[in-house]
C-alpha cells in the first residue's frame, strides 16, 4: 500500500496512524506542500483535489482521510477503527467529525494564505485566527467527551478508533502554534495516553521520512 503524505499533515498524520494500528505495511510517497507539489499536475493526476492523503490501495486510489480510514476498517483485517453498534458508531464518527469538519477546514494551509494574500492580514492575526479555532473546537471537543462520558484510555473506552486517529494530529497542530491546552484535560489526557503508543508514535511527523 502507498501513501501520499507529507510529515506535517494532519489529514495524512491520521491515515498514517489508522494504518499503524490496523498492521498494515505501507509506504510513504512523499508530496511536499511547501513545494506546491500537491497543487501540480502529477499529482493532481493521482488525485484531481489536489489533497493530501491519498492512498494507494494495489491501484485503486482513495481520498479523503475518513473515508479512507473507514474503507481500511471495511475492506483489511486488524483492530476494528468504529464499535460494532450503530449508536457507537455514531460517536466515534461525531467527534471525527468534529474534529475534522468543525475544525481542521478553517485552519487548513490555503485558507490561512487566502487570508494573508487576500486581506494582507500579518502573521500576528493570522495565529490569532488560528488559536481562535483552536479554542472553539477544543472547548466542544472537552464538553462532548465529558457529555456524553463514554470515553476511557480512547475517546471511546479503552478501545483505539478513527476519533483517536482524528485527536491526535489536531493536537500536534494545536501544538505547534502554541496554543494553551490546559483547559482541555479530558482531551489532553487521551492524547497522552495514544502517545504511549508504538502506532502513534511511530506516525508523528517528525518520524516522516520527509520531516525537514
Ligand atoms: N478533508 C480532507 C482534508 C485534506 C487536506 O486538506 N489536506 C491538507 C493537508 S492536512 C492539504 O492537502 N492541503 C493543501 C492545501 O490546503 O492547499 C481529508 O480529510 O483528507
Amino acid at each position: 500500500m502507498k501513501l501520499y503524505t507529507f510529515f506535517r499533515s494532519s489529514a495524512s498524520f491520521r491515515v498514517r496512524i489508522a494504518l499503524n494500528v490496523k498492521g498494515i505495511a505501507w509506504d510513504a510517497v512523499p508530496v511536499s506542500l511547501p513545494k506546491g507539489e500537491h497543487a501540480g499536475i502529477t499529482f493532481k493526476a493521482i488525485n484531481p483535489q489536489g489533497l493530501v492523503p491519498t492512498l494507494d490501495d494495489s491501484g485503486r486510489l482513495l481520498s479523503q482521510s475518513l473515508a479512507i480510514m473507514e474503507y481500511l476498517d471495511e475492506a483489511h483485517p486488524g483492530p476494528k477503527l468504529l464499535p460494532a453498534d450503530p449508536l457507537e458508531r455514531a460517536y466515534v464518527r461525531a467527534f471525527s467529525q468534529l474534529i475534522a469538519c468543525e475544525i481542521h477546514p478553517l485552519n487548513n494551509l490555503r485558507v490561512l494564505k487566502y487570508l494573508k494574500q487576500t486581506y494582507q492580514l500579518d502573521d500576528a492575526a493570522v495565529n490569532g485566527w488560528y488559536r481562535h479555532w483552536i479554542a472553539e473546537g477544543f472547548a466542544l471537543m472537552e464538553a462532548f467527551l465529558l457529555n456524553e462520558n463514554k470515553h476511557g484510555r480512547h475517546i471511546f473506552r479503552d478501545q483505539i478508533t478513527m476519533a483517536d486517529c482524528c485527536l491526535v494530529p489536531q493536537v500536534f497542530n494545536a501544538q505547534r502554534f502554541e496554543c494553551d491546552l490546559k483547559p482541555y484535560p479530558a482531551v489532553m489526557k487521551i492524547f497522552d495516553q495514544c502517545m504511549e503508543l508504538e502506532s502513534f508514535i511511530a506516525a508523528q511527523p517528525a518520524k516522516q521520512s520527509d520531516a525537514a
